[in-house]
């Protein structure tokens, strides 16, 4: 018994250990879902399409959106694939999509895929627009679609605006999700319409920043940096300082690569408010 007392702190010390050790051999099971929710499932004849974010809704403006392809017959998710995918909002007249990422498997991940699209608009009654996947598994072409429902955002997170150079762009808001009062890292898409149906990513513009608080005489914030792309992100990154919380204007200017302003206005003692902007609440 005596013994006992001893080898069994030693067996426990033992299979901690070995539990702790990331051999290649024993597979390390991570829950890829996690932190995420299921909006809603597209499913066909074999597969099922789970579709992810992170608040379980899909909202006006920028969405990451992650999702797995399970099988049917078994109830496994597909590690390789290629996948693509069409939004359409269908509207009394005509059809359009909006701006989107490809979708690609996540880092060190074995089943969830990644991409974003942006909502640029959507009725009131969440409803007009769908999703379409075009997919590949095994040399095999498959496909799902379905109708989605848009919740419309309180705040404007993206906007849709004619330029001087008669070109129609979308910029949305991507970061700050949680904006806190801070130096925030802000980040941004821009896309132009080229058609109905393709929106390609503008590359090497300026977005100017100057937020603003209406409320509290349109004071200002020290130390903003405009927005510039960034090639490894394929977005517009910068500094929003918020010195406190509440409603503010984030007032941008969009500029092209010969640093002519496509649209916006600078902030003034007439000009209160740029006809180009974001807002954000916290
Ligand atoms: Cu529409």
């Amino acid at each position: 018994m005596k013994k006992l007392k001893y080898i069994l702190p030693i067996l426990f010390v033992i299979t901690l250990f070995t539990s702790c050790s990331s051999d290649d051999d024993d597979p390390v099971i991570i829950n890829e879902t996690e932190g995420l929710t299921k909006v809603q499932e597209f499913t066909n004849a074999t597969h099922t399409i789970e579709v992810y974010t992170k608040t379980g809704k899909f909202y006006s403006g920028y969405n990451d959106i992650s999702l797995r392809i399970k099988n049917n017959t078994d109830d496994t998710y597909f590690e390789n694939y290629t996948i693509n995918w069409m939004p359409i909002m269908q509207m009394p007249s005509m059809s359009h999509s909006c701006p989107k990422s490809g979708i690609s498997k996540v880092e060190n991940m074995d089943t969830l895929y990644q991409g974003y699209l942006v909502f640029q608009m959507t009725n009131e009654d969440e409803s007009g627009w769908s999703i379409k996947f075009m997919y590949n598994i095994d040399d095999t072409d498959y496909m799902a679609e379905s109708n989605i429902a848009v919740k419309q955002t309180a705040r404007q997170n993206v906007t849709t605006f004619m330029g001087s150079d008669e070109t129609r762009y979308i910029i949305s808001l991507v970061e700050p999700m949680n904006p806190e009062i801070a130096i925030n890292n802000m980040k941004a898409t821009l896309h132009k319409m080229e058609t109905m149906m393709s929106f390609p990513v503008v590359e090497d513009y300026t977005i100017t920043l100057d937020p603003r608080m209406p409320s509290m005489g349109n004071h200002t914030s020290p130390n903003n940096t405009d927005l510039t792309f960034n090639t490894s992100e394929n977005k517009y990154n910068g500094d929003l300082s918020l010195t406190m919380t509440g409603y503010w204007v984030l007032n941008l200017k969009l500029l092209n690569q010969n640093n002519e302003v496509l649209k916006g206005e600078t902030i003034t003692e007439d000009t209160i408010q740029s006809t180009l902007y974001l807002e954000i609440e916290f």
